[in-house]
């Protein structure tokens, strides 16, 4: 932990002190204060003394890569829609963009991969008990949410993919704008150096890398930015959330 936010921590420590016991000679302190507040952001700064939300996962060099990355949960969508778009090479598959934005989008898998990207060689960890290690590629889900202009009212960012569950439910997942916005965040086309193949959620599936596993959506074909998650499906943000009871924070 940094000296920085050791000492920041003890500022802290000593407003609270200097709350609860009244105004002392510390919390009236003019200079003290300007310490705190100048030009800070209080809600990230503490948010980051707790838990910092925005620091990278851990990436591996390629020699570290696993040399199978297995498949979970659907390994092919297998309905008479996505069959057709496997067979015309998904070239008319499309991820919509909309919800609360100004401008609502729709990419297709050629837009996505003229798209500055990012490829990071990270590990999944699914809370089945496995983990891998791959090399994944694609643009940042920022680049498409500054694209179609979030407006001031989105909270979440949910993923709508195109499988279906058990009953017909369709898979879905959500994360929150830290997450949507966190630099590793990507909407992966390519795993470890190919173009994503069927098991792994082609043509694109989310990477969200301070996530568990059931977070990062295969298969994904509409992003939607929403200001609530209960109006969304069975209202916890996600199938496994609604139907399994799934935590639907899976910070790791
Ligand atoms: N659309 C969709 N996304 C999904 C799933 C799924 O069944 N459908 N399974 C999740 C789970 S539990 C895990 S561990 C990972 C597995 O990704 P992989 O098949 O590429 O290893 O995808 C996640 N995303
Ligand atoms: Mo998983």
């Amino acid at each position: 932990m940094s000296r920085l936010l050791m000492t920041r921590r003890a500022l802290v420590g000593g407003l609270a002190a200097g709350l609860v016991g009244g105004c002392d000679a510390l919390g009236q302190d003019e200079g003290f204060r300007s310490i705190l507040f100048k030009g800070a952001d209080w809600n990230m700064w503490t948010q980051r003394a707790l838990m910092d939300r925005h620091a990278l996962a851990r990436e591996f060099r390629p020699d570290q890569m696993s040399p199978v990355f297995r498949t979970n949960g659907t390994r092919n969508p297998d309905t008479p829609d996505y069959n057709a778009h496997v067979a015309a090479g998904f070239a008319d598959w499309r991820v919509r963009v909309d919800g609360l934005v100004a401008r609502p989008q729709s990419f297709s898998v050629a837009q996505m991969l003229s798209m500055p990207q990012r490829a990071q060689i990270t590990r999944h960890d699914c809370v089945e008990g496995w983990s891998a290690i791959g090399k994944w590629q694609g643009p940042r889900l920022a680049t498409l949410l500054d694209a179609a202009g979030l407006r001031d009212e989105a909270r979440y960012i949910v993923f709508h993919c195109a499988d279906r569950y058990s009953g017909g439910r369709p898979y879905y997942e959500s994360i929150d704008l830290v997450d949507a916005f966190h630099p590793q965040t990507i909407l992966a086309l390519g795993l470890n150096d190919r173009r994503l193949d069927v098991g792994h959620g082609a043509p694109v599936r989310l990477r969200v890398e301070r996530q568990l596993g059931y977070k990062h959506a295969k298969y994904v074909d509409r992003i939607e930015a929403v200001a609530d998650l209960k109006p969304i499906h069975g209202g916890k943000g996600g199938l496994w959330e609604d139907i399994a009871d799934y935590e639907w924070y899976a910070g790791i």
